[in-house]
């Protein structure tokens, strides 16, 4: 055979090869037309990115697992999309919670050829990962990451389904003050963009009730002594310690807390509003307050039905986020639905007109890109469980006249 047939029948065999099947999307800005030129079912790829080693693994699982959940459903029930039979394909990437390699992991995604991302879970990976899918043109929903910065730096790209944290630091100060009577406060933060940031907006609010901030300290999110700083903190004789952080470190610090005898109460934000904290605290955990970037899950439309589910498959407790992970995914899908397009070009418009009942409740976003009606709840460890002890905001004090809502 020469030269010319035997590069006839290679190009048979490769138009042959790509005309039956699957075929996988192209990347960014040709996914449409990839759909519109095969017979089979198109391969659209999520991406999805999380912590998935290192101290809260456990978090970046229960995000992996939620967006598994949703790929699994919607592949179940068969979406087509302009058109076309689509099925979708999830790519996981573990960002270590490590702003260096969230970054490298966002560019892996972009190449390969993902047509949006969920994630990243902590605010010190998503906001730097943010800058590269904006270039990239890719839609980001983040199911956890709060830091307010996120979604103010001008990106069409950067939604969040859940409330942010001068929604979550302002409730969690009044909360202290006005709930727990708080007069003196001491304020601990792991220096992660999340934790810092959260400190920040709670001592504001603190301050703004009237009552004072009698330490700052800070450590960091991969300590597990803290014995040093709470020795400090003693003397200073604080009704409440705010801990700014997650629960790897929540966990040992409230342990050392009760070793040092130290009489108030530890409080916090959804870092540390998991199940996990609970065991890593033992009894330690009760009586501690935190708080939940959403309404109580009795609240959340779908939460019983998803619960049941994520328990049959993945033999483990829902920690926090799962449930925001899957309702992102699912709100791009929507938008591509919507738009009769998987081309992030095209459906990333649609992102923004989004108004879809989920999981969580219902999701909308504002002109930044974050949830509107974002609520808060504040929770306490009662009998070694998280109970509900009051919500601020949400749809439901959206739609209360001004006189009910106050
Ligand atoms: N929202 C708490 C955990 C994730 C983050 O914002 O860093």
């Amino acid at each position: 055979m020469n030269k010319f047939a035997r590069l006839s029948l290679f190009a048979a065999a490769a138009i042959a090869l790509t005309a039956c099947g699957n075929k996988e999307a192209a990347p960014a800005g040709e996914a449409s037309a990839a759909a519109a030129s095969t017979g089979g079912d198109t391969v659209v790829k999520i991406g999805q990115v999380s912590p998935m080693t290192g101290p809260i693994a456990h978090l970046g699982k229960d995000n992996e697992f939620g967006a598994k959940l949703a790929i699994e459903d919607l592949n179940a029930e068969g979406v087509e999309i302009g058109g076309k039979k689509v099925k979708f394909e999830l790519v996981s990437e573990d960002d270590q919670a490590d702003p260096k390699i969230g970054t490298q992991v966002a560019q892996r995604l972009v190449d390969a050829g993902v047509v949006g991302v969920v994630g990243h879970l902590n605010s010190g990976t998503t906001i730097p990962a943010s800058k590269i899918y904006s270039d990239a043109g890719l839609p980001q929903i983040s199911p956890s990451a709060t830091n307010p910065d996120y979604t103010k730096q001008g990106y069409k790209t950067t939604f969040r389904v859940i409330a942010n944290d001068v929604q979550q630091g302002k409730a969690l100060g009044e909360f202290a003050v006005d709930g727990l009577k708080a007069k003196k406060v001491a304020i601990i933060d792991d220096r992660t963009a999340y934790g810092q940031g959260l400190a920040d907006e709670f001592e504001k609010a603190v301050k703004g009730k009237g009552s004072s901030v009698v330490k700052r300290e800070f450590t960091t999110n991969t300590a597990t002594d803290f014995n040093a700083i709470l020795t400090s903190i003693k003397a200073s004789q604080p009704d409440v310690i705010f801990y700014g952080g997650m629960d790897a470190q929540a966990g040992p610090l409230a342990k050392q807390m009760q070793r040092l005898g130290i009489k108030a109460k530890l409080m916090g934000g959804d870092g540390w509003q998991t199940p996990e904290f609970v065991k890593l605290a033992g009894e330690a955990s009760e009586g501690q307050y935190a708080s939940s970037c959403g309404v109580p899950r009795d609240k959340m439309p779908g939460f019983a039905a998803f619960n049941d589910k994520f328990k049959a498959k993945f033999n483990t407790e829902v920690q926090i986020y799962a449930p925001y992970e899957y309702d992102a995914v699912r709100v791009l899908v929507d938008a591509m639905k919507r738009a009769g397009s998987t081309d992030p070009k095209t459906y990333l418009a649609e992102v923004g007109k989004t108004n879809y009942t989920g999981v969580t409740g219902q999701i909308a976003f504002d002109e930044k890109g974050d949830i509107k009606n974002g609520a808060v709840t504040v929770y306490q460890v009662k009998g070694g469980k998280w109970e509900v002890v009051s919500t601020v905001g949400g749809p439901a004090a959206a739609a209360a006249p001004a006189s009910a809502a106050n």
